[in-house]
């Protein structure tokens, strides 16, 4: 096989020049950093921790209304306890990881009339006549992806899949797992230089690693902090290292659908999509570096987002704004909902008419939202009649 114009070898696992070349080809492709985990054995101790730590994660009920993370084989273990569970022939994972801060300002500090729209999702691309193109970091980080396996398969023989989220593994135990960073308190993998605002993307391959090139874990630098545990509005962070997805806001605010629970609409504040707080109180983040990213760059319109603009976009705006952005899964009707909570939340009369409007809607959900912010914003005696 030719590489680079010279006839080279195909072999069969990860040796020193491979993982040389492919931690810097993914650097090239505009990755921060790529580290490669060994797949546990079947059997060994750390497959065994693994799968029981995410068994009784799901069995708590931890994961909502996530069905995806519920899905079991034909033998009827959880595909995602351990890789080999859905993936019998991999032996290695390269993470790859992609470093998205930008220096703006944070969510906990108040803005009136905004709302919040997670980081992650403020990425676009500007189009040569000048418009914005929102973009969406699982099509980002997959086209690199592709580009790196191509790469490796041009120099070695190997099965590979590459994931972005949606494959049917944990992504973070693998980043633990290849020494990329350690799982901090709030449940995120942490760098000890990039900190945490890193989205990952992984290839699963059949490489093995030999016994003599596995990772070394990372450091946990937690150390007797408990910053996240002790800012997560809605306790989500149940311990350390542990979290009820079904409490987080990232969850309620994008990927429940229906009804958010009464109890929990208050702590969400004014978070309309995701939740940042328990990274931006991180010390790890305090001195992260800022990302250099090429072709994309921060929509500066979507850090705090006014609500009335959220609230006024029609179908038209919506998908103008946020097609191709990670918001296009929410959809504008949930969005709405969340606006609405955020609304009430503020506390501020000028939303009335717009809440009003809102609680006339045939969209049940809405309506219905729209009802208890209004009776959040009016005190008691200034209440309007329940709808019939
Ligand atoms: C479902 C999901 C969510 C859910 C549940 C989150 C959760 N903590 O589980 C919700 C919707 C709440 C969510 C929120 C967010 N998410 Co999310 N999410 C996922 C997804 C798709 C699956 C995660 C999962 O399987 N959870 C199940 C639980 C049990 O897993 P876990 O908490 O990670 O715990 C495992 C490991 O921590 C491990 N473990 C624990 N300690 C140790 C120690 C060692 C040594 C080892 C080896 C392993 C290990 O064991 C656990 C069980 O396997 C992954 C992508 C993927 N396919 O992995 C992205 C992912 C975790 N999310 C990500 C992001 C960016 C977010 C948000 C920041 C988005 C936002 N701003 O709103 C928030 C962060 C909230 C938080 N504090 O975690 C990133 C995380 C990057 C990072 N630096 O950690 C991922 C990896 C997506 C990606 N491709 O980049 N997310
Ligand atoms: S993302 Fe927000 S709600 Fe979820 S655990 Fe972190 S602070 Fe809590
Ligand atoms: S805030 Fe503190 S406890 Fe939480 S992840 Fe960061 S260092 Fe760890």
């Amino acid at each position: 096989m030719k590489v680079d114009g010279e006839e080279q070898k195909l072999v069969s696992t990860w040796t020193a020049e491979l993982t040389s070349w492919v931690e810097q080809e993914a650097l090239r492709l505009g990755f921060d950093t790529a580290t490669i985990a060994p797949v546990p054995e079947a059997g060994s101790d750390v497959a065994k921790r693994d799968a029981t730590r995410f068994s009784t994660w799901v069995e708590a009920g931890r994961a909502g209304e996530m069905e995806y993370l519920k899905r079991r084989g034909e033998d009827g273990v959880l595909l995602r306890s351990g890789v080999s569970a859905a993936i019998p022939w991999a032996r290695s994972v390269l993470v790859c990881a992609w470093n998205y801060h930008v220096p703006a300002p944070l969510s906990t500090t108040p803005v009136a009339g905004a709302g919040w729209i997670a980081r992650y999702a403020w990425s676009g691309r500007t189009l040569d006549n000048g418009e914005t193109a929102p973009t969406d970091y699982h099509e980002e980080l997959l086209a690199k992806l592709r580009s790196l396996e191509a790469g490796l398969k041009n120099r070695v023989s190997t099965d590979t899949r590459c994931y972005v989220d949606t494959g049917p593994l944990v992504e973070r135990s693998m980043a633990a797992l290849s020494g990329l960073g350690w799982i901090g308190k709030n449940t995120c993998v942490i760098n000890e230089q990039l900190g945490s605002w890193l989205l990952l993307g992984v290839i699963v391959t059949s490489l093995p690693v030999s016994n003599d090139a596995v990772p070394q874990l990372a450091a946990d630098r937690c150390g007797s902090c408990t910053r996240c545990l002790d800012a997560c509005p809605t306790q989500a962070l149940i311990g350390p290292r542990e979290m009820d997805a079904s409490r987080c806001i990232a969850y309620l605010t994008i990927e429940k659908k229906g009804a958010i629970p009464e109890e929990l609409r208050e702590p969400m504040g004014r978070q309309v999509f995701g939740c940042d707080i328990c990274q931006e109180v991180c010390p790890w983040n305090r001195r992260a570096p800022v990302a250099i990213q090429q072709g994309t760059r921060m929509r500066p319109e979507l850090v705090n987002p006014a609500l009335e603009w959220l609230a006024s976009l029609d179908p038209n705006d919506f998908r103008k704004n946020f097609k191709g952005s990670p918001l296009e899964r929410t959809r504008r009707r949930r969005l709405h909902r969340n606006v609405a909570i955020a609304m009430g939340n503020s506390r501020d009369k000028t939303f009335l008419p717009q809440l009003e409007a809102w609680r006339q809607s045939e969209d049940e959900v809405l309506a219905e939202s729209a009802g208890w912010a209004i009776r959040q914003i009016l005190p008691s005696d200034e209440k309007s009649p329940p709808m019939t």
